[in-house]
């Protein structure tokens, strides 16, 4: 199965996982508003698709040079004022929903990562990287300021002062760097990029999805409460899932030395 767009491609691999590549590679694979505008649907239909049907979503650029090299320069540059806090605007709610997906999002980083590619890719779970990888917030360079969620997600992801050095400087980073830094999972060569990355999602697949469900949304709340209420929202989160088949599934399998078959309910 696959949807038909212009500038992306949203494709199902086997076992319900799903691949969303963007498919501009003149460009770098560049976000204009048309792409984005394809990308907001694709993340809805796949938000009300049953949990049979999507399981997984990989995120990933065409071709072995970029991911995403930012949003589109030469787009932009008409911009006044509201055209350009509304571009930032739309490309934030739009990496928000992809951050509130229930499935877990994995970004496959092949190429450059530079501004809203590296936003992007700070929106989804985690990121494995291919060894040519380079990512960077270069929006300084342009008189600019990240604008799809940079400053926030970046912070959050390796800390306020590895952040403030790679915002104020513009500079971009090689995957080894970025994965010293904690923005990167693994590095791999790009020709085991993909087959790393389902993997690694065939394994989280293996676990109790509701669990996994759960526990991405008790780590995304975690961020935006005071550690008193997050705690309380865990400790509720847990004892919400005792009464669900897989946590029953999975407590049985364990006494009876048997892998447990998941429903994700
Ligand atoms: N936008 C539009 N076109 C791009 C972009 C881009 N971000 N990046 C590359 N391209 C195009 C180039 O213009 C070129 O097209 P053409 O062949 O027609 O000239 C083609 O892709 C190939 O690129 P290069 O020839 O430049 O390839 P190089 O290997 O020489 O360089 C680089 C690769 C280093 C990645 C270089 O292309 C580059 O620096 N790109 C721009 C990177 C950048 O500054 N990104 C940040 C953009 S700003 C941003 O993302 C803000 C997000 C928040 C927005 C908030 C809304 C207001």
């Amino acid at each position: 199965m696959a949807f038909q767009y212009q500038n992306i491609k949203l494709e199902v691999q086997a076992s319900a996982v799903w691949v969303l590549t963007l498919n501009r590679p003149e460009a770098l694979n560049a976000l204009n508003v048309n792409l984005l505008n394809e990308m907001a649907d694709g993340i809805r239909q796949l938000s009300e698709m049953k949990f049979e049907d999507v399981k997984a979503l990989i995120i990933t650029g065409s071709g072995e040079k970029a991911f995403v090299a930012g949003a589109d320069v030469k787009e932009m540059l008409n911009f006044n004022e509201d055209q350009a806090m509304h571009f930032a605007k739309r490309g934030q709610s739009i990496f928000h929903e992809l951050n509130l997906l229930k499935i877990p999002v994995i970004a496959a980083v092949n190429g450059f990562a530079l501004g809203g590619g590296l936003e992007l890719a700070l929106a989804c779970d985690f990121i494995i990287a291919s060894e040519n990888a380079k990512f960077g917030l270069p929006e300084v360079s342009l008189g600019l300021i990240p604008g799809f969620g940079g400053t926030v997600r970046l912070t959050r992801a390796i800390g306020i002062r590895k952040a403030r050095e790679l915002i104020y400087s513009g500079d971009i980073i090689t995957a080894n760097q970025a994965f010293d830094w904690g923005l990167v999972n693994h590095v791999v060569p790009i020709s085991e990029l993909m087959k790393t990355v389902t993997k690694k999602v065939e394994m989280i697949l293996s676990r109790s999805p509701l669990a996994v469900a759960e526990s991405k949304k008790s780590i995304n709340q975690a961020f935006d409460l005071e550690i008193e209420a997050a705690l309380q929202n865990e400790a509720e989160i847990f004892g919400a899932l005792f009464t669900s088949y897989d946590a029953d599934e999975g407590k049985k399998a364990f006494v009876e030395k048997r892998k447990a078959i998941f429903k994700g309910e």
